[in-house]
C-alpha cells in the first residue's frame, strides 16, 4: 500500500465552482444511479502546465456507458481511463469553466463498510469523511476543494417518504410510478466530506431556536416510528449547544434548518454533515428507563460537538487530512468546555474534567508510548481512517487547551474570532490557526516553541524536585523533562510546558505561589521550556506542600524525585483547593499501593503482601465522610486507577497480578470502610429516590451510591449479590440497573447473576441500545471464563457482526476493556480468536477490523509466550491475501 505524505501536499489542480448531483434510489439499494454535473476550471495557484483532470472514485462504482461529458459531449473511449482508484481525463480546456458529467451505478445494501451511501434499517444514509463521497461519484475527494452543491433525490414516495440533503429543500412533487423527488441547495461552499443524503420511512422531533440576531431556525431530529419521545435531551442539548456558540464564540448558526439522523449502522459516534448530521442512535436516543447517566452526558458531549463543528470544521476546514486536529481537537476541546462550564452541563467543572484526564491517560497515552505513536498533525498514513485517533482528537484539545492557558481566556477568544473571520471558508492548516491566535495577541508568548507539540510524538515525563531553604523561605522545584523516542523520532527538543502550581500551607490553607517574574497568586502557571530548569517559590512556610500540574494544565506524566510521599499525597487528597488535584492524590496513592502489591508479588509469587496502612485507609474514609465535597467528585475520588493505567505504569505488564492487586486493595478499603460506604450508600439512595432527573446533584448521588455497591461487592456476600438482583428486576433507571447487574456480571458463577442476566434479557430483548449494553456488560465480565462467553454472544440472536456498536460492545469489549478475561486462557486462545474475528471483520468493515485489531498494538508489553502468541497473530493477519489497507497498516507499524 502507498503512503501520502504531508511534505508532498500541493493545491488541487482543479477547482469545483457548483457540483449537480442526482440519486436514482432504487426500492432495495441494488442499483441506485448517481449522476453528476461538475463545473470546473483550472487553480490558478497551482503549479501550470498541463495535467490531466483525476477525479476519485472506488471500485465498486460502475460507470454507466456513454454517460461521461466533457462540455455536453460524450468523452471517447481513449480520452479517458478509469481503474481502481478513479477516473483521469488526459486533456480538459485550460483558461475557461468546463462541464464534467457522469453516472454511476452502485450498490448501497450491500455496502457493508458503512462509507458512502449505504443502508440501515431499510433507510439510505451516507457518510463521507473521510473518502466515503468517491464512493458515490467520481470527483476530486480531497477537503480543500470546496464547492456549491445541489442535489434532486427521486425514490418510491412510499418506501421512502423522508427525502433529505444539506442545505434548503427548495423544490419537490410527485413523479410517475409512485415515484417523487426533492431538490435540495446548500448555499454555502463546502468540502464533499460533509455531503449528505437520507432517504427512509421517518419520523421526526421537531423544535425551533432563535439565534442572537432573532433568526427562526428549524431544528429536527430523524427518527424510526416510536423512538421520538426519546429524543427530546438530544434536542435540548443541541440547543444549549447553539447558545454556547453564540455566547463563547460569538458564532451564531447560518442556515435556515438543522437535521439530524439517527441510524443504529454508524462506525463512529456522528458526522457533522453541513446542516444534515447523521448520528449513531446511542448518540441521541434517551429514556430514564433505558439509558444511563453516563449515556445522557455522552448524548450531550456528541450533540454539542457536531453542532460546534459547523464553524471549526465546516466553514473553516482543513487543507488536507493530516490537518485533522484543527478541527476534532479544537472541537473535542469546545465540547470538552461547554459540558463543564455550559448551561447544559451535567457534572461540576472538575468531575468533567476528571472524565476527559481519565479517557486521555487511558486512550490516548498508552498510543504515545507505542508503536501507532505519532504527532497530533501526523506526517504520514497509508489509510487516513487510521487516524481518528485518541491523538488526535484528545492530545489535539489537550494542546488547544495549553494554548488558552497561556494566552489566557479572553487572549484565546480574540485568537479564536480571528480565525473564524480570517478564514471564513477557506480549508487551512494548524499554522493557521496558530497565527490567529498570535496575531491577536501581540503582547502574548512566544509560541514558536510550543508548535513542537504538534510535530513531537511521545508523553513528555517532568521529573520535578523539590527543596527547602528555611532561612530563605524559599521553596525550589527542580525541573527536568524528556520527551520519549518514538517511531521515526528518535531524538527530541523540549516542549513548551504550561505548569500550573499551587501550595498548601500546613495547615491546610492556601498559599500564594510567588515566582520572579509573574503575579503572585494562588495557581500561578510556570512556563517550562528548558531540559532542565529550576524555579524559585518565594515566602513559603516550613512545611508547604506544593500542589503540582493544576487542572491537569499539560498532557504529561508528572513523577516526583525520590518516589511518592504517601503522607504528602493523603495530605493534598484532604486539603487541596484544587479538586483536580485532591482526585490526583487519590489516583497517586492508589497506584502506589496497588503497585507494591504486584511489585512484590512479582518477584515472589507466595510473598505476603503489607496489609494497607491506616494512613491510606484513612484518607479514603475521610473522602467518603467529607459532606462538604460534592458526591460526583467524592465518588471519582474513591475509584482505584483502572487496571489498564496500571499496566502502562510498568515495564513488563502482568494482567492478571495487576488484577489481583487492585482486587485485593479495593477489598482491603471495602473491608476496612464497611459501615462507612453502607451509610454512604444507604444516605444517597434515599437522595436520588423519587422521580429520574440528571441534575448534578442526582448524578452525584447516584453515582456515589453505586461506587459504595461496587465496594461491597467485592466483599461477595450473599446479601449484596441479593440486593444487585433486586435492583435489576426493580430499579426505576438505568443507571441503577446497569451497576448492579455490572456486579452480578463481574460475580462467579451464582443463581443471582444467572437470573440477573436472563431476565434483563427478557424484558429489554427488543430495544437495540439496551442490548449493546447487555451484551457489553458480559463481555467485560472480569472472569477466566469470559472467551466462551464472548464466542457464545457472538451467537446470540442479539448480536449482528455488520453492527459497529454490537462488535465494540463484544469484540472490544473483550479484548480491549477486559484484561482478565483476554489474557487469562493458557495458551492465547484469546489472541487467535480476536485474529480470526478480525478476518472475519475486514471482509466487510476494515475501520471497524482495524480499531478491533489495535488491542495487540501493545504486544511488546507483555510477557514472552504472550508476546510470541501475540506477534503471530499480527503476522498471520498481516499476511493474509486481500487485507485492507486500514489493518494492514495497524499490524505492519506494530511489528515495526
Ligand atoms: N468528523 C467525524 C468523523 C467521522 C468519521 C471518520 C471516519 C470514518 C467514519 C466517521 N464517522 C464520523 C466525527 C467527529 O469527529 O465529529
Ligand atoms: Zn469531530
Amino acid at each position: 500500500p502507498s503512503v501520502t505524505k504531508r511534505g508532498d501536499y500541493t493545491p488541487p489542480a482543479y477547482l469545483v465552482e457548483t457540483v449537480d448531483l442526482r440519486f436514482d434510489l432504487d426500492d432495495t439499494g441494488v442499483a441506485t444511479r448517481v449522476s453528476s454535473r461538475l463545473v470546473m476550471n483550472r487553480n490558478e495557484k497551482a503549479p501550470g502546465g498541463t495535467v490531466p483532470l483525476v477525479l476519485n472514485g472506488d471500485k465498486e462504482m460502475s460507470l454507466v456507458a456513454g454517460s461521461l461529458k466533457l462540455d455536453g459531449v460524450a468523452l471517447p473511449a481513449d480520452a479517458y481511463t478509469v481503474d481502481s482508484s478513479g477516473l483521469s481525463v488526459a486533456s480538459v480546456p485550460t483558461g475557461k469553466d468546463f462541464v464534467i458529467e457522469s453516472t454511476v451505478e452502485i450498490a448501497p445494501s450491500s455496502n457493508k463498510a458503512l462509507e458512502g451511501l449505504y443502508m440501515s434499517g431499510g433507510n439510505y444514509c451516507t457518510q463521507c469523511e473521510a473518502e466515503g463521497f468517491r464512493r458515490i461519484t467520481f470527483y476530486p475527494d480531497r477537503p480543500d476543494v470546496m464547492a456549491v452543491y445541489t442535489t434532486t433525490i427521486t425514490a418510491d414516495k412510499e418506501l421512502f417518504p423522508v427525502l433529505l440533503s444539506n442545505g434548503n429543500c427548495v423544490e419537490n412533487g410527485d413523479l410517475d410510478g409512485g415515484r417523487h423527488y426533492v431538490k435540495y441547495e446548500d448555499p454555502f461552499k463546502k468540502s464533499s466530506y460533509l455531503f449528505a443524503v437520507v432517504a427512509g420511512r421517518l419520523v421526526s422531533l421537531d423544535d425551533e431556536f432563535v439565534t442572537c440576531s432573532g433568526k427562526k431556525v428549524t431544528l429536527r431530529v430523524w427518527v424510526r416510528d416510536g423512538d421520538v419521545p426519546k429524543c427530546t435531551h438530544a434536542m435540548a442539548a443541541l440547543k444549549s449547544a447553539m447558545k454556547w456558540d453564540e455566547d463563547q464564540y460569538g458564532r451564531e448558526y447560518d442556515l435556515d434548518i438543522y437535521q439530524i439522523l439517527v441510524v443504529d449502522d454508524f462506525n463512529m459516534g456522528a458526522m457533522e454533515n453541513r446542516s444534515l448530521n447523521v448520528f449513531n442512535s446511542k448518540y441521541v436516543l434517551a429514556s430514564p428507563e433505558t439509558a444511563t447517566d453516563s449515556d445522557y452526558n455522552g448524548i450531550s458531549g456528541v450533540i454539542a460537538h457536531e453542532y460546534f463543528h459547523n464553524y471549526s470544521g465546516n466553514r473553516v476546514t482543513c487543507r488536507s487530512w493530516f490537518e485533522l486536529t484543527l478541527k476534532e481537537g479544537l472541537t473535542v476541546f469546545r465540547d470538552q468546555c461547554a459540558a463543564a462550564e455550559g448551561p447544559g452541563a451535567w457534572t461540576p467543572p472538575v468531575v468533567k474534567r476528571i472524565s476527559d484526564v481519565t479517557r486521555l491517560r487511558s486512550s490516548q497515552f498508552p498510543q504515545d508510548a507505542g508503536p501507532m505513536a505519532h504527532p497530533i498533525r501526523p506526517e504520514s498514513y497509508v489509510e487516513i481512517n487510521n487516524f481518528y485517533t485518541a491523538t488526535v482528537y484528545e492530545k489535539g484539545a489537550a494542546v488547544v487547551r495549553m494554548s488558552r492557558t497561556l494566552l489566557g481566556k479572553e487572549g484565546f477568544r480574540r485568537g479564536a474570532e480571528l480565525y473564524f473571520e480570517r478564514h471564513d471558508g477557506q480549508a487551512v492548516t494548524c499554522d493557521d490557526w496558530m497565527k490567529a491566535l498570535v496575531d491577536a495577541n501581540p503582547d502574548g508568548p512566544d509560541m514558536t516553541q510550543f508548535m513542537l507539540w504538534y510535530s513531537q510524538a511521545g508523553t513528555p515525563v517532568l521529573t520535578i524536585g523539590t527543596a527547602y531553604d528555611a532561612a530563605a523561605r524559599t521553596l525550589t522545584l527542580n525541573v527536568e523533562q524528556t520527551v520519549p523516542a518514538t517511531p521515526g523520532q528518535p531524538t527530541k527538543e523540549p516542549m513548551h510546558i504550561p505548569l500550573a502550581t499551587g501550595l498548601v500551607g500546613p495547615d491546610g490553607a492556601p498559599v500564594p505561589v510567588d515566582v520572579e517574574g509573574t503575579p503572585a497568586a494562588y495557581t500561578v502557571v510556570l512556563s517550562v521550556r528548558k531540559a532542565k530548569e529550576s524555579f524559585v517559590l518565594r515566602g513559603v512556610p516550613e512545611g508547604t506542600v506544593p500542589s503540582l500540574l493544576r487542572d491537569f494544565s499539560a498532557p504529561v506524566k508528572l513523577v516526583r524525585e525520590g518516589g511518592v510521599d504517601r503522607q504528602e499525597v493523603a495530605f493534598l487528597m484532604a486539603n487541596d483547593t484544587d479538586d483536580f488535584n485532591r482526585w490526583e492524590a487519590a489516583q497517586t496513592l492508589g497506584m502506589d499501593v496497588i503497585l507494591e502489591y504486584v511489585n512484590t508479588r512479582e518477584s515472589d509469587s507466595s510473598a505476603s503482601f503489607e496489609p494497607l496502612s491506616d494512613a491510606v485507609i484513612e484518607a479514603f474514609r475521610k473522602t467518603l465522610r467529607d459532606e462538604k465535597t460534592d458526591p460526583s467528585l467524592r465518588a471519582r475520588v474513591m475509584v482505584l486507577p483502572d487496571e489498564g493505567y496500571v499496566a502502562e505504569q510498568v515495564t513488563v505488564a502482568d494482567p492478571l497480578l495487576i488484577h489481583e492487586a487492585r482486587d485485593s486493595v479495593k477489598k482491603q478499603l471495602a473491608t476496612a470502610l464497611r459501615a462507612d460506604l453502607e451509610a454512604v450508600a444507604v444516605a444517597n439512595a434515599a437522595a436520588t429516590a423519587g422521580e429520574y432527573k440528571i441534575d448534578p446533584a442526582s448524578q452525584g448521588a447516584r453515582a456515589l451510591k453505586n461506587v459504595c455497591l461496587q465496594y461491597l461487592a467485592a466483599l461477595g456476600e450473599t446479601a449484596t449479590l441479593d440486593a444487585c438482583l433486586e435492583t435489576v428486576r426493580t430499579g426505576s433507571n438505568m443507571t441503577d440497573v446497569l451497576a448492579a447487574l455490572g456486579v452480578l456480571s463481574n460475580s462467579p458463577d451464582c443463581p443471582q447473576r444467572e437470573a440477573a442476566l436472563s431476565e434483563f434479557y427478557a424484558k429489554w430483548k427488543n430495544d437495540y441500545l439496551v442490548m449493546v449494553s447487555w451484551l457489553r456488560i458480559q463481555a467485560m465480565a472480569s472472569r477466566p471464563d469470559a472467551l466462551t462467553a464472548v464466542k457464545a454472544l457472538m451467537k446470540h440472536e442479539a448480536f449482528d457482526i455488520t453492527n459497529p456498536n454490537n462488535v465494540y460492545s463484544v469484540v472490544g469489549g473483550y479484548a480491549m476493556a477486559n484484561p482478565v478475561g483476554f489474557h487469562s486462557p493458557p495458551s492465547g486462545e484469546g489472541y487467535i480468536w480476536l485474529a480470526d474475528v478480525v478476518l472475519q471483520l475486514d471482509k466487510n468493515n476494515p475501520q471497524v477490523a482495524a480499531r478491533m485489531v489495535s488491542a495487540f498494538t501493545r504486544w511488546r508489553k507483555y510477557n514472552s509466550s504472550r508476546q510470541e502468541t501475540m506477534k503471530a497473530q499480527l503476522e498471520r493477519i498481516r499476511g493474509t491475501k486481500g487485507l485492507s489497507n486500514d489493518v494492514f497498516e495497524i499490524c505492519d507499524k506494530s511489528l515495526a
